[in-house]
């Protein structure tokens, strides 16, 4: 697609787990500068939502209902999108809190699924694509628990380290195309869904996450700091940025006012 203004080819992004939180933020923050994005997640309705919001604002936007971890899905959908300037790897999730004695295995594959190999599907189906940019953005959103470990959290932790790892080490095989890889690992973030689904929709332990903290990251945060990673100079590789809110100066270090 060209814009009418200058005629040149619109930057097309795609934001994978794009119906909530983050990937929504995301899709909204990168519409408004002048990408067409297209929007993945599993729940179709929820989609239509976002992408309503994008159009209402002026914003171009694409809506592909995708499971990230049905692999055909994924190749039948990056068949569509023959140029892609950013891809966001967003959609993940955290599934249980039981310390590694009690976790069920079933959970640990979930989270590893999600937050590895969907990234990793996407990644490899969108690569050619990416290319054809010129100068493709591979976004890897990872989180402060892709550094550190902590009770309970081990299956989560440990599917976040794989994104990690997901990142790295595709930055090194690329390097010396006209590709950029960029990590952004959330700590803290206050988002309708995220702490819900890891208590398995108990709204009092997923309140209690941010109970006191005077300003948890909200998810427009972090798609700010998406946004400005992505669109640096062409020449300029953000590998990695940790965002936090202020209140939180590491993962067990949280400021609570009561
Ligand atoms: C979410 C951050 O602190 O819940 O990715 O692990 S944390």
């Amino acid at each position: 697609m060209r814009t009418a203004e200058t005629g040149q080819r619109a930057r097309t992004a795609v934001i994978t787990g794009a119906s909530s939180g983050i990937g929504a933020a995301t899709a909204r923050t990168l519409a408004r500068e002048g990408f067409e994005v297209v929007l993945t997640a599993r729940r179709a309705d929820r989609l239509d939502a976002v992408a309503r919001e994008i159009r209402d604002e002026g914003g171009t936007v694409r809506v592909v209902p995708l499971d990230v971890t049905d692999r055909d899905a994924v190749r039948a959908f990056a068949a569509r999108v023959p140029v892609c300037d950013v891809l966001v790897n967003n959609a993940g999730g955290a599934y249980g809190t039981e310390p590694v004695e009690h976790a069920d295995p079933g959970d640990w594959r979930a989270m590893y699924e999600v937050n590895v190999v969907g990234a990793l599907q996407v990644t490899q189906a969108l690569l050619p694509s990416l290319r054809a940019s010129g100068d493709g953005v591979v976004v890897v959103v990872s989180s402060t628990a892709s550094f550190t470990c902590y009770e309970g959290g081990g299956g989560y932790s440990a599917a976040k380290h794989g994104a990690h790892v997901l990142a790295e080490t595709l930055r090194l095989e690329v390097c010396g195309e006209e590709l950029r890889v960029v990590e952004v690992a959330p700590g803290m973030v206050r988002t309708e869904e995220f702490s819900l689904n890891r208590y398995r929709g108990d709204t009092d332990r997923a309140d209690a996450v941010y109970a006191g903290v005077a300003e948890p990251l909200v998810a427009e945060d972090v798609a700010d700091v998406v946004s400005w990673a992505a669109t640096r100079p062409p020449h300029v590789n953000i590998d990695l940025l940790v965002v936090r809110p202020r209140a939180q100066a590491a993962q067990h270090k949280v400021h609570r006012t009561s």
